[in-house]
């Protein structure tokens, strides 16, 4: 089965999610599906991307595939993990990525969506951020493109409750960029990327790249780097975090204890 189905339009590429089954997980495979559509549309030099899921989806993407984080002892979001790998080809692409977003979108594809450089959402989607939910140590480069993505306060209520926002809200919030009906979605999406794909793709590139430095551009030192390190083991070699991820392979609830 093809986990992405891609379409060029013009100086614009669409990569489609296409796995509703497993509600679009981003697991290996899907992730290698969608960054291969990314490098194809640059060596095609198409001037914006397009990722969305199928008209009419109920679920964008369920995020992260549980089933591919390890069960303990090792980081479950290290550098080489898919959604990190997702994240950075996102934030590399050369032509601006529009999110155009139908159904419910959690965990790790809040941070990609957040990751993209536009975000057009029909009303009723909504965005839930779930590490806390699953005892999952989020990195601190994802709790970045989430601060980036929203703001401070926002960010700790979407890391802290793990509760879903609305995309009403998260348009007021400056979260999403515009809020559309979801029989426009694609056409509000697609006369957007014309504008932008009707620019100067090379000072549009470079200031998206400037962009991306400039968001990243926050010092760290070594002792900060091995805190945040140190802190992120214990978590992930919890009892919490095999708990978090047991539970919801059983269909239950977790009971965390802080141990
Ligand atoms: O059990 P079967 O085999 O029928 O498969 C079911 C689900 O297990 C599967 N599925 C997933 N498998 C792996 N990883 C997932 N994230 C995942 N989500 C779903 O897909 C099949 C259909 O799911 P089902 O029956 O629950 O569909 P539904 O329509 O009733 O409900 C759709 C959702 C999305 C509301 C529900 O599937 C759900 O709550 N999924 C989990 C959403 C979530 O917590 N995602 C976070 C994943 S962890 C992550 O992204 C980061 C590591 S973090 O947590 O740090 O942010």
């Amino acid at each position: 089965m093809t986990l992405v189905t891609t379409e060029v339009r013009g100086d614009v590429g669409i990569a489609t999610l296409n796995n509703p089954e497993r509600r679009n997980v981003l697991s290996q495979p899907m992730v290698q599906a969608i960054v291969a559509a990314l490098h194809d549309f640059a060596r095609q030099r198409l001037r914006v991307v397009v990722l969305r899921a199928a008209a009419g989806s109920k679920v964008w993407s369920a995020g992260h595939d549980v089933h591919e984080l390890p069960e303990q002892g090792r980081d479950p979001l290290g550098w080489d993990d898919p959604l990190r790998h997702l994240i950075r080809e996102i934030e590399i692409c050369p032509a601006p990525v529009i999110a155009m977003v139908e159904g419910s979108v959690w965990g790790g594809a809040c941070e990609t969506v957040m990751a993209c450089d536009l975000v057009v959402a029909a009303p009723t989607v909504t965005f839930a951020l779930t590490p806390a939910r699953l005892g999952v140590p989020y990195n601190i480069s994802g709790m970045l493109t989430l601060l980036n993505g929203s703001n401070m306060r926002i960010a700790k209520e979407m890391a802290f409750t793990a509760k879903p926002i609305g995309a009403e809200r998260a348009e007021r919030l400056g979260i999403v960029n515009h809020v559309v009906p979801a029989d426009t979605l694609e056409a509000f999406c697609l006369a957007m990327a014309g504008d932008i794909a009707a620019n100067a793709p090379l000072s549009v590139a470079v200031m998206k790249e400037q962009l991306r430095i400039l968001a990243g551009a926050h010092p760290m030192t070594p002792q900060g780097f091995e805190r945040v390190a140190g802190l992120r083991r214990l978590v992930y070699d919890s009892a919490d975090y095999r708990e978090g991820i047991r539970a919801f392979k059983e269909k239950r609830e977790p009971v965390f204890r802080g141990e």
